[in-house]
């Protein structure tokens, strides 16, 4: 037990890791069939999680459902106390957790440690929040009469999330999901899935302490065709999908087929612009860390620099020098820069897409690999590599979820480097460095950047939980964290409402009978 895992699995009240954990109390699974959690630190099997039959399912939906009955008559403010003591126990155990993130998911643990508390903030968002679900009044055409709208309760929030960010998603959801009236079903991904039950575990704990039932936060375990389940599901009125464009395809026209809503947060393939006015030392911190950060694993992970010629070999030379001295190795090590991708299938993909570089004519200007040694023996850690591509190679056109950054050139206007960044599927996140006020208003304007996120002298990655999060095109369109994403999660009413004993119509149509 190298990295004192035992103990905090115990912590977070992980039990019978060897015969497929379950957790909390009402979610006991019948299943017979185990996934089984290998770390990508060590390539050792952290333990083993049932998986949620279709039996399992009904049942988590009716306990989803009596909760229901009760969460939503629960006044909005006494949810978010409840979302406050749920904060109170991250911070408790955030050591432990960020920990585990670090160990199943392989960022380093300062990142685990970043990601949980991402989710104490969402925390503290929503207990504000909870005081805030506000809808408009308006005034009536009609004398005597009151107009108003209202916003109740969704009901059942499907949450699919993804490995990179094993816990901090699933937060922003829930959070929001539970001062909002809902009760949720995350289904975690199946890479990830004992950080999972560790934050079930958390949730039921506060939730049993309240005298409340556990079926305000559920679990289910598995692959995507336990996420079938839920997206096909006409009890669940809303679901949010973070991961590929290609899944979040599926799921959209799952949901859809049913009408019901959806919330998509899907691939990026987010630029750094690099202007003539670029503070060199800022840009590099940004694009490195953008670049190289979570191994290359977030959806906001910095992908192309597109850099303009006057500026290119400078960036170029500052970003070798600042790639030779990066540290790839164990994540928990806090003297590593870079940790593993998730698994060997991830291994396999980037370097595929390494060979497709080079196929496409790009030159390879830090050259990739994959480590061996002893220090390596999970097989999943990488070098992460540089190329100098052209924008149209159908490869940079693609998100690859690895440490692989793209140097892109351009000449002439700020419109130049905006036309090679929009030209692209995905609209998450986008930068600017730039000193110029000119052309960080351009590139913020109208005929700006065509991203969810546009931001001017920092990197692409790691937003803060108080503006909404998400972006256009494949991006899936969705938003999902601060400012007013809360909307989705709640069912608006308007209301009309005549004090008079007259029954004027409106429009003015006459009907008299
Ligand atoms: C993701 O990669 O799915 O902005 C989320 C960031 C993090 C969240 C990333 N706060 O990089």
């Amino acid at each position: 037990d190298t990295f004192g895992i035992k103990k905090v699995l115990e912590e977070l009240g992980i039990k019978d890791i060897n015969e497929g954990t379950s957790t909390g109390k009402s979610q006991f699974s019948s299943s017979a069939a185990f996934i089984k959690s290998f770390s990508p630190v060590d390539g050792e099997l952290i333990g083993s999680v049932k998986i949620s039959t279709q039996e399992d399912y009904e049942k988590v939906v009716e306990s989803a459902q009596v909760a229901f009955k009760t969460w939503r008559n629960t006044p909005a403010p006494l949810r978010g106390e409840i979302v406050r003591q749920f904060g109170d126990k991250l911070r408790q155990k955030k050591e432990a957790l960020g920990l585990l993130v670090s160990y199943e998911m392989g960022k380093s643990y300062q990142e685990g440690l970043g990601e949980v508390q991402e989710m104490i903030d969402i925390c503290d968002f929503a207990v504000g929040l909870s005081r805030q679900l506000y809808g408009l009044t308006m005034h009536s055409e009609r004398p005597g009469h009151r107009m108003y709208e209202q916003y109740h309760p969704l009901g059942i929030v499907g949450i699919i999330s993804a490995f990179n960010f094993p816990v901090a998603v699933w937060a922003w959801n829930a959070t929001l999901a539970w001062v909002c009236g809902d009760v949720c079903i995350w289904k975690p991904s199946e890479k990830t899935p004992l950080t999972g039950i560790a934050c079930q575990n958390i949730a039921a704990e506060v939730f049993e302490a309240n005298n409340l039932p556990e079926g305000i936060s559920n679990l289910i375990n598995g692959d995507q065709h336990v996420g079938s389940l839920l997206t096909k599901d006409t009890r669940v009125p809303l679901i949010s999908a973070t991961g590929s464009t290609r899944m979040g395809k599926i799921v959209a026209q799952d949901v859809a087929a049913r009408l019901g809503k959806s919330l998509l947060e899907l691939g990026g393939n987010n630029a750094i612009i690099v202007t003539p006015d670029a503070d060199i030392k800022m840009t590099i911190i940004g694009a490195v860390f953008g670049a190289v950060g979570t191994c290359g694993q977030r959806c906001t992970s910095t992908r192309r620099l597109i850099i303009h010629d006057s500026m290119y070999d400078k960036v170029k030379d500052a970003l070798v020098k600042a790639y030779s001295q990066l540290k790839i190795g164990n994540p928990l090590d806090e003297t590593n820069h870079v940790g593993p991708l998730i698994d060997q299938d991830a291994v396999k993909m980037y370097q595929n897409a390494l060979v497709e570089v080079e196929n496409q004519g790009g030159k390879i200007l830090i050259e990739g690999g994959v480590l061996v040694g002893e220090n390596y023996k999970s097989g999943c850690y990488v070098k992460p590599a540089i190329a100098e591509v052209k924008p149209e190679y159908s490869i940079v056109q693609h998100e690859t979820f690895a440490p692989i950054l793209y140097l892109l050139k351009y000449s002439g206007d700020v419109e130049n480097a905006l036309h090679i960044q929009n030209n692209v599927a995905q609209g998450l996140s986008s930068a600017i460095m730039t000193n110029n006020l000119r052309e960080a208003e351009q590139f913020l304007s109208v005929n700006g950047s065509d991203c969810g996120i546009a931001n001017v002298n920092i990197g692409t990655s790691g937003a803060e939980i108080g503006g909404a999060f998400g972006g256009e095109k494949e991006t899936g369109g969705g938003r999902e964290s601060g400012s007013d994403a809360w909307k989705v999660y709640m069912r608006r009413q308007t209301n009309t409402i005549n004090y008079t004993t007259n029954l004027p119509l409106a429009q003015g149509i006459k009907f008299e009978l």
